[in-house]
């Protein structure tokens, strides 16, 4: 029905502009250079398979994309916005691409031109751009959200997201030299208490002076080492704790808990910034007094930290020991670990090579009490891997030492996913309880006691083009309350009821599904780029996919307030005559809500009743077609939205979504270098619109990648010449009969009617390439024309 043009143009903008600041105009980018090139990708790669073989199994972490900067999915192409641009415009007018309002004015007028000559049937009175560029769009969104706010669908408070401390914002990916796509992290700080150390060090004798001096100088300050954890469930089976002795860590002082944390510095640095999560009513307080600030009271080595007597939560031992590990990251968690060696192979192989090897301990000044009373305590069991899953698979694999890498990454994947998935906790107060089950709710009561905190860290290195390390930092935000029961049940009974939603596929009712039990808190406002400024808090603008939930609502008032060729909205040229600042909130309650014609109003009542009859015309809308990939986000958006503005009228919610894959073009991923890169107009040009069109319908029904074969589309111009020529010949015949239809003629207009039935019910499911078959290519069509010379009229009706 009508057409809208949607760019997230900012962040293209803002890529663009790096590229020319960095590699000059036009860009020398430096994996132009071959052997660059290639060691830019093998590092990329390297770094990959790695992270893959860290994390891929982790239950927590399958879900999210890791996207490399560099190499694209094929491992050859380089993303780079310049190039995408070339593929497009002429290569002269790239660098005005830098302002993204140029990319509003370039692209949608040629977007309206391609999609003409490809013959669309659109109503392109109704066509408009989004973002304040347009001030009548700008006007919709600013009363859609002033709807939102009085339905208290919009809270405001801090959320966590990667932050850098340099620049003093958030570190959005355009803002990245490093980390692209990478989100917050959480894990579980465990507090393990520091007690006086009781046993004297048997080398360097003034290792614990430090520690011992800050528990005088704080007699009533707790300090405690706050391991980072993923696994809270497993601290039934803690034996000791884990520090780098050549690690350099920091005793800092925790204002809001009034403790001292013993962690490297990195995690200090993090904390800082990050808030602790109280009752929803409450706001939530900062660790530190001032944000991005934290005291340091000591500095020690690791080495002054090995030994020292610890007091560990949910532990079965009284008392455990810090000892020596190496192969811990400084650039991971805290620095700290602490040790689960029944359940992580890791923390099993490092005992065992304590117990083992005396020598090694005792270069560390570790004493044989502080090692072997510690057995490894079983605390979970596994089906097929025992009641100690760590020790079964290091057993299994025949693991020695951390010299086995690749073995030991196998033990962690498996163990990790097993014990989550498949583990039962066999101790503690929730012993008998799947352990998938067990652990939020072990993590919520470590919380809840005071033994733990959550921290956030960016799930792999970000850094800013500043080159800054960013942090993950809880800020202010506006955000979307998307998580809310009320919300989320009534868009999830909506999409389970076929009687009122179709998702065409039960593969794509599966992803809204999963995507309503998992979307929850949406920061819908930043504070660059283009957007409807937030009309209550003006230092905000609302980000690009939160505006664009319920457009489909203004297709059907488009033509009044903006009319053909007047994408951007230009007043002169308002088909209603109407001038944006009558465009009150009060108008649009009167068009879509059936409110009271307000008092006052600037526009005739006779022009907001056709708004009005228009949309209750159209609406609820009964199909929206789009990709597979704006499951996730928009269009769920989109339920959820029209669910809360007309949550009167679940009637006027969307009754069906078709969602298609990517186009692939002769089974490939279009590309330049390939060859098979088309665009719109192109494609008409060279095979007609029709053929073009035949090409698209038989290219796949699917949320499969569809293909666009050229062959096809080549094909088709064949066929349809011969068919015109057959048509014209056939009507043009001297020999055909007039008069009463016979037998045969009826057989044959019945054959012909089943056929334009079939095909329209294929079209009214969307099925374009089994339409295409039956109204096209079927045998019956074949088999027709051989009989078609009979009658006349028959074949009149045949050919319309
Ligand atoms: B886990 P991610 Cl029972 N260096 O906790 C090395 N390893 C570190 C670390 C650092 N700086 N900081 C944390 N870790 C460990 C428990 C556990 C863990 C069990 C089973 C598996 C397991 C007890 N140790 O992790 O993927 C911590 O050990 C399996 C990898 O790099 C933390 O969780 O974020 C885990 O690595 C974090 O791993």
């Amino acid at each position: 029905m009508g057409s809208n043009l949607i760019f997230c143009n900012a962040q293209a903008a803002n890529k663009l502009k790096a590229e020319l600041a960095q590699f000059g105009t036009p860009p020398k980018f430096p994996e132009e250079d071959p052997e660059t090139r290639a060691k830019m990708e093998a590092e990329m790669e390297a770094k990959k398979t790695a992270k893959a073989s860290q994390k891929s199994n982790f239950p927590e972490n399958k879900a999210k994309g890791k996207k490399t900067k560099l190499v694209s999915k094929t491992g050859t192409g380089i993303v780079r916005q310049y190039n995408i641009l070339k593929k497009m415009v002429p290569e002269d007018e790239i660098p005005q691409f830098i302002d993204p309002e140029h990319w509003l004015m370039y692209f949608p007028p040629i977007g309206v031109d391609h999609m003409k000559r490809f013959g669309s049937g659109v109503d392109w009175r109704r066509a408009f751009i989004t973002t304040s560029v347009n001030p009548f769009y700008d006007a919709f969104i600013r009363w859609q959200f002033h709807v939102l706010k009085a339905k208290n669908k919009i809270l405001f408070g801090k959320r966590n997201n990667v932050f850098s401390l340099l620049d003093g914002q958030v570190c959005a990916d355009h803002d990245r030299s490093e980390g692209e796509g990478v989100g917050p992290q959480e894990y579980t700080l465990i507090k393990l208490k520091v007690l006086e150390p009781t046993i004297k060090p048997t080398v360097n004798e003034e290792r614990h002076d430090k520690i011992k001096n800050l528990m005088i100088s704080h007699p009533n300050t707790n300090i405690y080492l706050v391991p980072a954890t993923l696994r809270p469930e497993t601290m039934y089976g803690q034996t000791n704790c884990f520090v780098l002795p050549t690690g350099e860590y920091g005793a800092y002082y925790i204002d809001a808990l009034d403790e001292i944390f013993v962690m490297s510095h990195r995690a200090a640095r993090g904390i800082s910034c990050q808030v602790i999560p109280t009752s929803k009513q409450e706001t939530p307080k900062s660790f530190t007094k001032e944000f991005g600030k934290i005291t340091k009271l000591e500095t020690f080595t690791g080495e002054e930290l090995l030994g020292l007597p610890l007091k560990a939560p949910n532990a079965t031992y009284e008392c455990v020991y810090t000892l020596p590990l190496l192969t811990i990251s400084m650039s991971k968690g805290t620095g700290v670990v602490t040790s689960v060696p029944s359940d992580a192979p890791d923390d099993y192989i490092a005992l065992k090579n304590l117990k083992e090897k005396p020598e090694f301990a005792a270069k560390y000044g570790i004493a044989p009490e502080m090692i072997d009373p510690f057995e490894v305590v079983p605390i979970i069991s596994i089906e097929g891997y025992g009641d100690a899953s760590a020790v079964f698979m290091c057993k299994k694999l025949k693991i020695k030492s951390f010299n086995d890498k690749a073995k030991l990454a196998q033990a962690k994947d498996e163990t990790y996913l097993k014990g989550f998935n498949f583990g039962v906790m066999e101790v503690g107060a929730h012993k008998g309880l799947k352990v998938c089950d067990a652990k939020p709710i072990i993590k919520q009561e470590m919380i809840d006691s005071g033994d733990a905190v959550i921290y956030f860290e960016p799930e792999s290195k970000v850094m800013s083009r500043t080159g800054d390390e960013c942090v993950v930092a809880a800020t202010d935000q506006w955000y979307l309350v998307y998580g809310e029961d009320s919300w989320s049940k009534a868009v999830m009974d909506h999409i389970t009821d076929p009687s009122k939603f179709n998702a065409y596929d039960p593969n794509a009712l599966n992803k809204y599904e999963y995507t309503v039990g998992w979307l929850k808190e949406w920061a819908c406002t930043r504070q660059f780029g283009l957007g409807t400024y937030l009309p209550w808090d003006k230092e905000w603008v609302i980000e690009s996919l939160s505006d664009s939930t319920i457009y489909m609502a203004y297709y059907t008032i488009a033509h009044v307030l903006q009319g053909e060729n007047n994408l951007n909205g230009e007043a002169v040229m308002s088909p209603g005559k109407i001038n944006v600042e009558d465009l009150t909130n009060e108008v649009f309650d009167y068009i879509f809500l059936n409110k009271a014609y307000p008092v006052g109003c600037k526009i005739a009542q006779e022009t907001l009743d056709k708004m009005r009859n228009e949309f209750r015309y159209w609406y609820p809308m009964d199909l929206r077609v789009s990709a597979k990939d704006l499951i996730p986000n928009h269009l769920t958006m989109a339920l959820y939205n029209h669910a809360a503005i007309w949550d009167e009228e679940p009637d006027l919610w969307p009754r069906g979504y078709y969602t298609n894959g990517h186009v692939l073009v002769d089974a490939e991923k279009m590309s330049k270098s390939k060859g098979n890169f088309l665009m719109m107009d192109e494609t008409v040009e060279e095979y007609s619109a029709d053929a073009t069109r035949i090409a698209c319908a038989d290219a796949g029904d699917s949320l499969d990648d569809a293909n666009f074969s050229r062959e096809t589309a080549d094909k088709a111009i064949l066929a349809l010449i011969n068919e015109e020529a057959w048509v014209t010949q056939t009507l043009q015949s001297d020999d055909l009969r007039t008069g009463d239809k016979n037998f045969m003629d009826s057989v044959i207009e019945n054959e012909v009617n089943r056929l334009v039935k079939l095909t329209a019910d294929c079209y009214s499911t969307m099925q374009f390439r089994e339409g295409l078959q039956r109204g096209w290519v079927s045998k019956q069509w074949k088999l027709l024309k051989e009989f078609y010379n009979i009658h006349y009229g028959m074949n009149l009706t045949f050919f319309q």
